[in-house]
């Protein structure tokens, strides 16, 4: 269990660099498999499961829901082994949560770190149900000395060179929160197969690396996990050498629905002149939004926020803008309640991870 890096199979594969040319046929097979929230989407305070965001690293699993039990071992005083009726009948909790994977932003990096390429899309809220974890782990005992727990999907694949179960931990304090569920529903039904099913993890306020699916073991460690998700690839790093900060929490974020009707081929979008009402949400995982700022071209104002409907979820902001013909970029930025800002121009990073520049909306007005 406690596998380091060198003990892991490897697998030769060549690792590109980080580039400036086009998009590669690799990205695009990625981006085909892995798709984004449509932006009009952001209009539903709860995302229909079939416009969730998706990010599936490996192929999904087949999982027998009758076969298939959760495993809760390492160094616990009592292992424990659970159906899914087990786990249905214990306490039952539902919890809106937004979540956004890591490498959201990624593709408007410059040099691109070569992956999953997301532009601003990567960003989603379902209502989950669940049971919570530390019920569970307080039942199972925790032996002295246990510091992470390691939450194993049933996928399984190789990345870069690394051959491996998909794999995170925790620390026993962020493990241990009451929000933190197994859950086994999203938006009132069974999980889809692309999103977990039978079981997967939810930490609220984390990147959705965090949020493990097709859950199948659990494991109580006393040393720090070494698996490739953990200390390889979700890293705050400014070069290949660099041994990186793990990436965490969410940055907080604004995203604005873009108004008006696109142009097929650009997404540019084309809007009457008038009064118009512009609409987006904004998260962080970081504390609460305090402030959402709108801008047209080098002009900003401050937007009004609605309130979340969870303590882990968007909120909504809104704000009347007079159009005035011509071309214009329209953008917005959130701050949380911790002080956090997007900033306009975020440091980069050599795998692409947790880029929260803010997005732009280019709009002709008629
Ligand atoms: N087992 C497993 N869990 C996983 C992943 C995966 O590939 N395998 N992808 C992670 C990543 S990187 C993200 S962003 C979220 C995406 O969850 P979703 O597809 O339900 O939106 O799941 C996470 N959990
Ligand atoms: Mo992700």
């Amino acid at each position: 269990m406690e596998s380091r890096n060198d003990t892991l199979p490897r697998i030769t594969a060549t690792v590109p660099e980080p580039t400036t040319g086009p998009l590669s046929f690799e990205e695009l097979q990625l981006a085909n498999r892995n798709r984004g929230l449509p932006l009009e989407a952001l209009r539903y305070d709860i995302t229909p499961t079939g416009l969730h965001y998706l990010l599936v690293h490996f192929d999904i699993p087949l999982v027998d829901a009758a076969a298939w039990r959760l495993r809760l071992g390492g160094k616990v005083k009592k292992e424990m082994s659970l159906s899914l009726e087990d786990l249905r009948s214990r306490p039952r909790c539902t919890l809106p949560v937004t979540f956004e994977c890591a490498g959201n932003g990624r593709a408007r990096l410059s040099p691109r770190p070569i992956s999953q390429p997301w532009l601003n899309e990567a960003v989603s809220t379902a209502e989950w149900t669940g049971t919570p974890l530390a019920n569970l782990l307080d039942e199972a005992g925790l032996a002295p000395g246990v510091v992470e727990l390691v939450f194993t999907g049933a996928d399984h694949g190789v990345e870069k060179e690394y051959e491996h179960d998909y794999a995170r931990s925790l620390s026993v304090n962020e493990a241990m929160h009451p929000e933190v569920l197994l859950v086994y529903e999203m938006n009132g039904r069974p999980l889809e197969p692309q999103h977990g099913f039978p079981l997967r993890l939810i930490v609220p306020g984390w990147y959705g690396m965090t949020q493990v699916k097709w859950l199948s073991r659990i494991d109580a460690v006393s040393a720090a996990f070494d698996g490739y998700q953990q200390r390889v690839a979700y890293l705050y790093k400014r070069n290949a050498d660099d041994p990186g900060e793990p990436v965490t929490r969410m940055r907080p974020r604004a995203l604005l629905a873009p108004p008006g009707f696109p142009d097929y081929l650009t997404r540019r979008r084309i809007l009457d002149r008038g009064r118009i009402a512009v609409h987006g949400r904004a998260w962080s995982g970081q504390g609460s939004i305090s402030r959402v700022e709108f801008c047209v071209d080098d002009r900003s104002f401050d937007a009004a926020l609605g309130k979340a409907s969870g303590l882990f979820s968007w909120c909504a902001w809104g704000v009347e803008w007079d159009t005035t013909p011509g071309e214009h970029v329209l953008s917005c930025r959130a701050t949380d309640s911790a002080g956090n800002v997007q900033p306009t121009d975020p440091p980069w990073n050599f795998q692409g991870m947790g880029n929260n520049l803010a997005q732009e909306v280019s709009v002709t007005v008629r």
